[in-house]
This record gives C-alpha cells, structure tokens and sequence, in this order.
C-alpha cells in the first residue's frame, strides 16, 4: 500500500487467477464438453445454461482443496509479486463472503469458507500484493445486470440501475473495505455501462483504497493504465502504464481437455517481451473445481521462476 501506481514500478509480473462456479463445470455440461474460455460456460454461444440450473451448481462446489498459502507460494515461486483474483465473474457468483447477494461461496455452497480472506492473508504473509477483478457491467445471473434477467424473482422489471444500486456498487464497497489494503481492482468489458457509474466506482475505490490501481478496462479511459487485448503481447514498444493479461495454456478458467501449456521457455519470452517494451505481465492460473492447480501450471511457473528469480528484471 502507499502511492499509487507504485505496484507497476515495482513488479511487473503478477498472477491472475480465474476461479469460481465455471471452474466446478471445467467445460463439460451435462455430459458435453464446450470448447472455449471455460468461465463463458452458460453464454448462448457454449452450453447456454439457464440462470437457475446455474445457480444449482453452487450446491455441489466444495473445493476443500483450496491452499491459499500454496498458490502464494507458487506465485513467490514464479517470481510474481501480487495475485489478482476473480472476486466475481460474468457469472455473478461472489468468490468471498458477501452481505449483499447470498449467490456467493460462503452462503450459497457447502465449503462455507471465505477463500479471499484466506488468500489476503497467504498474500500479506508471503510479501505479495493482492488485487480483486471484479465484473461491473457483465453479470449474467442478477437481475438487470448486462445479459442478466430482466425481471426480479418477484417478476418486477429490473433495468441496469437495479442491478448497479443492489449489487455492483455496494460488492465494490465491499472488496475494497474487507480484505486490507488491495493494489488493484481489475474492471473488466464495460460495454455500455453508463459513465458516471464507472466515476462512482471509481471514486469508491479512492476513497477505499487510495493506493490502489484501477485497470484500464474499467470504461472511458478512467483506469489508471492501458490494458491490452486478452493474450496479447505488443510487437512493439509502448507509452505509459500498461498491461498484458495471457494465461498458462488457452481458457482462462480450468477447462479439462486443456493441455496446451505453455513451456517454461515460452513464458520467459513473453514476460521478457512485455517487461522490456515497458509493460508489466499478468499471467494466469485456472485451479480446478476442487481447488488444486494442474500440476503442470505449477511445473511452468516454478521452473521459469528459476530463471526470472535471478534477475531483478520484474
Ligand atoms: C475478458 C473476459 O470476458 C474473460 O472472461 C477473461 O476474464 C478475460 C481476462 O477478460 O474480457
């Protein structure tokens, strides 16, 4: 915590975790597996799940596996300095324990634990900073949120205000007062969300966390960086504070078929690429249902982390 803007000067490698509801289904519904980004799973264009059939997996999502030290270590390891994990996808589906919508992991499934609570303190015991991503316009499961019903369980028309005044802005509130100090607050696809939400999300996050960054993608350039496309590591040098987002092997979440890992050799030279035209790199893990992380994530990272450990590049 302390100026911001100071985490990109400082670090310039971080983890990015996707991990929620989607992780349980890995890509195979009902007996059918959906080729893609695995946390899109319900969208029309992969398996199209209605909102309470979705709603139903929380019941068996118990992921006792989950070792927050573990995975601070894997990221010590790999040489990353903070984590940035989904506190709530498209899905809608709050990772942490929230007051404000029970469809999250401590009122709504077996496990009952907080895993971000467990993983600010992995973070703050390991030296890592820890940031939270955060779907703001996107939320396919609350009533007027984009692609969201368009109706209250009560059968009430809901429009985006309904959504923004119910959930997102008061889930901001919370991610930003919980967790201690945060460095990042990871926006993402804003779409058409109307702009002076997004200074009001921003403004919390302020207030909040004066320390913290928001990420580019928070809408009409109010983050506090450029973030590139997903994967995409620039040819050339670039200006300012900006960002590239990549991920092990092809889906962000865990998807079971996907073994297309990255080698240790192709990391380097990605993180090397974007480090060197003046970017920081966020590369990501997707933990399974249960929450281990495939080994051969683990195997990537630790053995370029050899590597990216001794030099101070990053
Ligand atoms: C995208 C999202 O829609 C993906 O699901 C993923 O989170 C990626 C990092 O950003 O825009």
């Amino acid at each position: 915590d302390g100026v911001r803007g100071q985490l990109f000067e400082q670090g310039n490698y971080a983890m990015f975790i996707h991990w929620g509801l989607y992780s349980q289904i890995a890509n195979k519904y009902q007996g059918e597996t959906y080729y893609g980004i695995g946390e899109w799973i319900m969208h029309p264009r992969m398996a199209d799940i209605p909102v309470e059939d979705y709603k139903t997996v929380a019941r068996d999502f118990n992921p006792v596996h989950f070792d927050a030290d573990a995975i601070a270590q894997l990221a010590v390891d790999a040489g990353m300095k903070y984590i940035v994990i989904t506190s709530k996808h498209h899905d809608g589906f709050a990772m942490y324990d929230s007051e404000v919508n029970d469809f999250n992991i401590v009122d709504a499934t077996p496990y009952g634990r907080d895993p971000m609570k467990e993983l600010a303190e992995a973070c703050a015991k390991h030296g890592l900073g820890l940031g939270f991503y955060y779907s703001h316009n996107q939320d396919w499961t609350f009533p007027g949120g984009t692609r969201g019903p368009a109706i209250t369980e009560g059968g009430e028309a809901a429009d985006f205000t309904y959504y923004y005044e119910n959930k997102c802005r008061p889930q901001v509130e919370e991610i930003t007062t919980k967790y201690g100090p945060i460095e990042i607050v990871w926006f993402d696809t804003p779409g058409r969300i109307p702009k002076d939400y997004v200074e009001e999300l921003v403004a919390i996050v302020r207030k909040n966390q004066p320390g913290a960054l928001v990420s580019g993608r928070a809408g009409y350039g109010l983050g506090d960086y450029k973030s590139h496309g997903d994967m995409e590591v620039p040819h050339g040098n670039v200006d300012g504070l900006w960002e590239t987002v990549d991920t092990t092997n092809d889906s962000w979440s865990y998807a079971w078929y996907d073994t297309n890992w990255k080698t240790p050799k192709q990391i380097i030279e990605r993180l090397v690429a974007t480090v060197a035209r003046g970017g920081t790199y966020m590369l990501n893990i997707g933990p399974r249902g249960d929450g281990t992380v495939p080994v051969e994530a683990q195997l990537a990272l630790r053995k370029s982390g050899e590597w990216i450990r001794r030099y101070p590049f990053v």
